[in-house]
């Protein structure tokens, strides 16, 4: 019997794509960013955590290899295949399994996606508080694998700060079943942080318990103009005192991104009569009933800001459709970069304090390597990640220059770390940094990495090249 036949006949023949079927095959194997080839073996669809243990156990057996995809949003390369691997997709664990709005936790299976569990939560009068642009296509269990951040982290954490416990299929076939609901179990290891950004690497998430949070009854949204970011690093700290740390989010853009979104996505807007060098999006929530003092709050620390010449100027959301109108810039210059042509990405962190320093010699470097290129610079500054982007020289000649990626990204990673920073924030390492791994990573670090691998997955069934590679083997 064919691994295909044998997988067919644990998850069912409907479940199981064979890799040469092109059409149907291509929504696993089309990579976000299109930098990387994926192909693959098959893509199985389990239905349970049961099914995933047996296909593991299948592949195994077969000396086959398996990429774990939860939606396929990832940017590092993580869930792309190559020949030969199955992918085992979670889209059809998509149950959510309870919310328990006393306890405040929700278990859900890992095919989820993530504006699902959100509103599962909402339903339940709850607030889910994980929130990234691709949340409408992402599946929790790949939030999860890769410990997303998005624009919620500076109040509620990544993904691995929402998890209490998961159920795990390990590479033996074995089913961990951690379902956790406790804020409290020190009984040995936290295994569960092990396999929370491991990319898929270490296990395969098949479901988990979140933590919920109270409903935001208020929510101020507002955007700031701003002459510079060390302007923004002052508001980001007198904000946080005159609001008792209630921000949600803070986040920089560059003029050139927030221009972008409004000349190439329709019905996005400047709401400033002038244009300003950098702007900040920034949002603070309150559960407590009518708290008409958080907005005063703000309002009265941008007021003292604006006397003092650290803020130029300032939009307040009026209502609900304001709020939305202003966040929706911020996740609207992802989508407007690629009208910019070619995109050269970083996705680096340093400390707060210390971001302003960073985009000043990020941006240095870059230009002197590349002076046409336009810097389009945008991110999550309340957490210090930042996504330095390099947008081609306008009119430029898009290949030869994202032939400059590596380069570019050498240059920039390399003031990240000598920063004692990092060079994957967010979006993890997949099979787009294993370089930087091994050039920055602590050795000792590394190597523990790499005896976990070789103890969690010795016949390297999962994710085989990505992130670590086992020393053991
Ligand atoms: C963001 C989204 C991914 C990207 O908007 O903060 O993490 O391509 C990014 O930049
Ligand atoms: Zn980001």
């Amino acid at each position: 019997m064919s691994l295909i036949q044998s997988l067919a006949q644990i998850v069912g023949a409907a479940n199981v794509i064979a890799g040469d079927d092109a059409a149907r095959v291509q929504k696993y194997t089309d990579e976000l960013r299109r930098r990387y080839r994926s192909e693959c073996a098959a893509v199985v669809l389990p239905g349970s955590a049961d099914e995933v243990a047996a296909v593991v156990r299948c592949c195994a057996a077969a000396g086959t290899s398996i990429v774990p995809q939860g939606g396929n949003t990832g940017t590092m390369g993580g869930a792309v295949a190559r020949a030969g691997q199955v992918i085992v997709n979670l889209a059809r664990m998509n149950r959510v399994l309870e919310v328990d709005a006393v306890n405040d936790t929700m278990r859900v299976q890992a095919g989820v996606i993530l504006a699902d569990v959100q509103a599962a939560a909402e339903a339940a009068g709850r607030f889910f508080p994980l929130s990234l642009g691709a949340q409408g296509s992402c599946q929790i269990g790949g939030n999860l694998a890769t410990n997303a951040g998005g624009i919620n982290v500076l109040q509620y954490g990544n993904a691995r700060d929402l998890a209490l416990g998961l159920e795990v299929v390990l590479a033996d076939g074995r089913i961990w079943r951690g379902l956790n609901s406790l804020r409290k179990n020190n009984t040995g290891y936290d295994l569960k942080n092990l396999f929370i950004g491991s990319e898929g690497t270490l296990g395969i998430i098949t479901a988990a318990v979140l933590k919920l949070y109270p409903r935001p009854k208020m929510r101020v949204v507002c955007l700031l103009g701003v002459r510079a970011p060390e302007d923004a690093l002052a508001l980001l700290g007198r904000l946080r005192d005159a609001t008792s740390d209630r921000l949600t989010t803070f986040e920089l853009m560059a003029n050139l991104a927030v221009q972008s979104a409004v000349r190439y996505v329709p019905g996005q807007s400047d709401p400033f009569a002038a244009q300003h060098d950098w702007y900040a999006l920034v949002v603070a929530d309150s559960s407590a009933e009518d708290d008409d003092a958080l907005p005063r709050s703000v309002e009265a620390a941008l007021a003292r800001a604006m006397e003092e010449g650290v803020l130029q100027d300032a939009v307040i959301a009026g209502n609900e459709r304001q709020a939305r109108q202003l966040i929706l810039l911020r996740e609207d210059i992802v989508e407007a970069q690629k009208f910019e042509g070619g995109s050269i990405k970083h996705d680096v962190a340093v400390a707060v304090a210390k971001v302003p320093e960073f985009i000043a010699r990020a941006t240095t470097a870059m230009l002197e390597a590349l002076p046409d290129a336009r810097p389009y610079v945008y991110g999550h500054m309340g957490d210090g990640n930042m996504h330095l982007n390099l947008s081609q020289p306008a009119g430029g000649d898009t290949a030869a220059f994202l032939g400059e990626w590596k380069r570019v990204n050498d240059i920039v990673h390399a003031i990240a770390c000598d920063m004692d920073g990092s060079f994957s924030a967010e979006h993890g390492v997949g099979i787009a940094k294993l370089e930087e791994m091994r050039r920055y990573k602590d050795a000792v670090e590394l190597e523990l990495c790499g005896r976990v691998k070789g103890m969690l997955d010795p016949g390297g069934v999962f994710n085989p090249g990505k992130v670590v590679e086992s020393v053991l083997r």
